[in-house]
């Protein structure tokens, strides 16, 4: 059933007509690593590289989600967005509306840059639905002068279905930052409102005082008038800015998402995320309502062990209570990890993350993410094998579905974690470096074990998504890659090891499953029932050649893994770009 992992090692490593053209490329001139030169690849301005189910607007560029809601039956999803080309600038708000999270009807922008209080930009904000039905959002605008003030905007018409037109507060900006150690140009990115004890209004806004990452605290009557509390919700001198705070409850081992603004239950935990150093990291902990700021349960000094929202290629998450369902929903943007001058010749930039329930695990210890369920109505031709078992060097070929537009769902199970190697605390600073080290063809007592996806028939272009289980005291941990390093052929193209661990009780449960969403330039992956995701962008040559791709279950490892299932399914394309007046 397997053909040689030799073929696969020989292949995946012996780039020997390459290895000549190998030269080193940077991108913002942050790090460097290896990336392939090849003589002849088509055009990077290829349709094939659009994703057919990840969000992304019809042209140009797009950055935060802003605003989420659930709203008399339509979603609204707001973007950052620039109207007038590939690149960030002359950002105003998308905007696009949604029964189901997946078709989207994209609508004219909800905000253009036209007040002296966002002149020069209309930035990241929130949505917050008060009593009585009203949404009102908050944003950050950059005023003349530059500096970061907060604004407000209401639907013009209620009874708009799609509340397409917005019109702005007519005491804008609502809110500045004065005073020493503040910096006018580090405030942004307002949460969702929530209500405390005192029937006031409170938000939090990201900032850098004195140095140091804060989510500042407002207090408000009517959502119009707002005072800083004089301590902030959380800071640490950990880091500097934190943009785009996000600030929600959850109930351990609950999957219902909790409203912010309604009656906290007993044993609910708050999280408070923020995004810095690339990437969205969270802590969970109490709020104090007596203090009204938040504790984190574990106070990590060094940021590198934050958790983190998603892995890979994500940023600027934004949740939302969907009163629909029950359920929190969290949103991120994946950037491309192409050249500037690639996306201004692609004439687009910028998609989201599929949008994914998140809750906390029933140890209190961490988040869980699952694509909302909504997202299998695009499942297409299915198939399914069972009672697979991959030995040492092992590569079995799936077959019969689209390999660059698939959902594919996999449990690993252990035959025995006799051989896993001891865990070395110290790969938690740096989860990339390890998936470096300990790539697909470093063989493993357990693992490593995956999926080798979007491969040319020469292997010469492949992602490799794996696992390898260490030991570690009482507990097992988990190493997670998606390694991108042999994605494309393309040069100048960002393409890391992207990884992380999780802890796993593999004493209760012998199978690590990972789900997988190919969808052409975007692959986003969920290791162990979504503890640990990570999305990437990839541009592999073959994919805009429209030539064949495939995708193989492999093991590296000297432990045999079976596989008890396996199913896959063809993506159908959703319908995102259809304008609509
Ligand atoms: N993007 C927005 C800011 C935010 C940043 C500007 C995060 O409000 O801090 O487009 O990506």
């Amino acid at each position: 059933m397997a053909q040689a992992w030799a073929f696969f090692l020989l292949a995946l490593f012996s780039f020997s007509s390459y290895v000549s053209k190998l030269f080193v490329c940077s991108r913002n001139g942050e790090g460097s690593f290896l990336c392939a030169r090849s003589p002849q690849v088509p055009s990077i301005a290829s349709e094939r590289y659009r994703t057919a189910y990840h969000f992304q607007p019809p042209k140009n560029w797009m950055n935060d989600p802003n605003g989420p809601m659930y709203y008399n039956g339509i979603y609204h999803s707001f973007y950052q967005y620039n109207p007038h080309g590939a690149l960030w600038g002359d950002i105003v708000w998308g905007h696009a509306v949604s029964t189901d999270l997946v078709n989207w009807i994209i609508l004219e922008p909800a905000i253009e840059r036209d007040t002296p209080g966002d002149i020069n930009g209309c930035w990241t904000g929130s949505a917050t639905i008060l009593p009585g039905g009203q949404p009102i959002v908050i944003y950050t605008g950059g005023d003349a002068e530059n500096h970061q003030v907060q604004n407000i905007m209401l639907p013009k018409n209620r009874s708009d279905p799609y509340l397409r037109e917005w019109t702005k507060a007519g005491n804008n900006p609502v809110l500045q930052l004065v005073g020493p150690g503040f910096n006018s140009s580090q405030f942004r990115d307002p949460t969702t409102g929530w209500i405390g004890p005192d029937g006031l209004w409170r938000i939090a806004i990201g900032a850098e005082v004195n140095g140091y990452g804060a989510a500042l605290l407002y207090k408000s009557e009517d959502f119009l008038n707002w005072t800083r509390v004089d301590h902030p919700l959380y800071s640490s001198n950990a880091s500097g800015m934190w943009e785009c705070p996000d600030f929600f409850a959850v109930l351990p081992g609950n999957n219902g998402g909790l409203d912010l603004s309604t009656v906290i239950p007993e044993g609910a935990k708050h999280v408070l995320k923020v995004s810095l150093d690339q990437c969205d990291k969270y802590m969970i902990g109490v709020y104090d309502l007596k203090r009204d700021a938040f504790s984190p349960d574990t106070v990590l000094d060094d940021r590198r062990l934050w958790l983190k929202i998603d892995y890979g290629n994500y940023y600027a998450s934004k949740s939302f209570f969907d009163s629909k369902n029950s359920r929190r929903i969290i949103w991120g943007w994946t950037n491309e990890s192409d050249s500037s001058s690639d996306d201004v010749a692609k004439g687009w930039a910028g998609i989201y993350a599929i949008p994914r329930a998140i809750w906390l695990d029933s140890d209190a210890k961490q988040l869980l993410q699952w694509p909302v369920d909504e997202i299998e109505s695009l499942r297409g031709n299915e198939i399914n094998h069972q009672g697979l078992e991959l030995n040492k060097g092992d590569l079995f070929e799936i077959k019969g579905i689209d390999t660059t537009q698939a959902d594919v769902e996999i449990d690993f199970e252990l035959t025995s974690t006799d051989d896993a190697e001891p865990f070395d605390p110290s790969w938690l600073l740096d989860a990339e470096k390890h998936c470096r080290e300990a790539g697909a063809s470093v063989h493993g007592g357990v693992g490593p074990f995956g999926l080798v996806i979007l491969a040319s028939d020469d292997m010469e272009e492949h992602t490799v998504l794996h696992f390898r289980v260490y030991k570690s005291q009482q507990k097992y941990m988990i190493l997670m890659c998606s390694d991108l390093r042999r994605s494309s052929l393309r040069p100048e193209l960002y393409t890391p090891a992207y990884g992380g661990f999780f802890e796993f009780d593999l004493e209760k449960e012998r199978k690590i499953s990972l789900r997988t969403l190919i969808d052409r330039s975007a692959v986003e992956s969920f290791g162990g029932g979504g503890r640990l995701c990570i999305i990437a962008r990839v541009y592999p040559v073959a994919l805009a050649d429209e030539r064949r791709t495939h995708m193989y279950a492999f093991n590296n490892g000297s432990t045999t893994v079976k596989v008890p299932q396996l199913k896959a399914w063809s993506m159908m394309t959703a319908q995102v770009n259809v304008k609509k007046g």
